[in-house]
């Protein structure tokens, strides 16, 4: 049976819903959407560990990691399961997104994203090849610009 999560994120001044659909454990997770109220470039876009917004966006803790490996780019061998890599805003600020993704999973296992929180950040994730010293844990992608805890959808 297929899956269905949505993230509403929100921030100060951006905002956006993100769908995660899944037909089967064995098939990739496509990721569709868009945020809006960005800045113009690029943006870090991962899957943090913890459902917890208690404190804002920074309480869901670091990059959603199941296997402990350092972060990287989303096409990469070497990544957290969370990186997502970045999203790219036009100059109205809207940044769509299109994503299809292996290593994260809507279906109950290591890799289950449902209850953890999609984040949104203020820089460009450099996909831990920056050589800045926050490269191989967050790309130096900077603040939390908006979050939202993934949850599981309501039937269409
Ligand atoms: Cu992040
Ligand atoms: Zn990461």
């Amino acid at each position: 049976m297929a899956l269905a999560a949505v993230a509403v994120v929100k921030g100060d001044v951006v905002k956006g819903v993100i769908h995660f659909n899944q037909s089967k454990p064995e098939d990739p997770i496509t990721i569709t959407g868009q945020v809006e109220g960005l800045t113009e470039g690029l943006h870090g876009f991962h899957v943090h560990e913890f459902g917890d917004t208690t404190n804002g966006c920074i309480s869901a803790g670091p990059h959603f990691n199941p296997h402990k490996k350092d972060h990287g780019g989303p096409s990469d061998a070497v990544r957290h399961a969370g990186d997502l890599g970045n999203i790219v805003a036009d100059g109205s600020g809207v940044g769509k997104v299109n994503i299809t993704d292996k290593q994260i999973s809507l279906f109950p296992g290591p890799l289950n994203i449902i209850g953890r929180t999609l984040v949104v950040h203020a820089d460009p994730d450099d996909l831990g090849k920056g050589g800045h010293e926050l490269s191989l844990t967050t790309g130096n992608a900077g603040a939390r610009v908006a979050c939202g805890v993934i949850g599981v959808a309501a039937p269409k």
